[in-house]
């Protein structure tokens, strides 16, 4: 594809987002699509998947719990009886349908990094780790303590940003109560060992 071609594709998408989720959440998505392009010009990663995953990556954050449900299951992907539970963690699996089925995005590794953008997973692709990241950093938000910190590192040493990530969102979920996704805590596991072994 021409960058053309695909600046095209991306104007159309970005117009679509904005009538599918508030305002909030397109600045929000706006600013991973630029943090994550910005990412895989530090890492070697296609700039034009950073930039298309970032700007779909909560393309399903204006969809209600029973309506996400729904549409995973329609697609044929299971759900843990954590997911169910949690609409918050239902968002990621429930935007790679809706980007494969309503934004027609045909490519595999976008929609895996959608899929896996909120717990992470032992072993993320450089695309996955991307928009984990750069979820996490991009420039609105704010209130996250030592985050500025964060960003610094996500762009000298980006499993080591993935490990604090990690470790600031099991400590707040502790601190609110909320369960805790297996995958989360093997994310977390996965990318300090490997911090370890070096
Ligand atoms: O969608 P965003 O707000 O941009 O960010 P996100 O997709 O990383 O996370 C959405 C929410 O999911 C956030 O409030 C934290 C929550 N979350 C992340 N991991 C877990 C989780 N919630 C539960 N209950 N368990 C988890 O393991
Ligand atoms: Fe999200
Ligand atoms: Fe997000």
């Amino acid at each position: 594809m021409g960058t053309i071609v695909i600046d095209e594709k991306y104007d159309k998408w970005r117009k679509m987002l904005k009538e599918d989720i508030s305002r909030k959440r397109y600045l929000h998505s706006i600013g991973v699509s630029n943090t994550a392009a910005c990412l895989a010009m530090r890492y070697g990663c296609d700039i034009w998947k950073a930039y298309i995953a970032g700007l779909l990556h909560d393309c399903a954050k204006g969809l209600g719990a029973e309506e996400m449900i729904r549409v995973v299951q329609e697609a044929d992907i299971e759900l843990t009886k954590v997911e169910k539970s949690n609409p918050e963690l239902l968002h990621a699996k429930a935007g790679s349908v809706l980007a494969r089925d309503k934004y027609e995005i045909k490519d595999e590794d976008i929609l895996e990094a959608i899929k896996y953008h909120t717990t992470g997973r032992p072993s993320m692709t450089l695309l996955e780790k991307i928009i984990f990241t750069a979820d996490y950093i991009e420039p609105n938000r704010s209130g996250i303590p030592d985050l500025d910190g964060i960003r610094r590192i996500a762009f000298t040493d980006i499993d080591n940003s993935i490990v604090l990530i990690c470790k600031a969102s099991i400590d707040y979920l502790k601190q609110k109560n909320r369960v805790i996704d297996v995958t989360t805590v093997d994310t977390y596991e996965y990318y300090r060992n490997l911090g370890k072994e070096e």
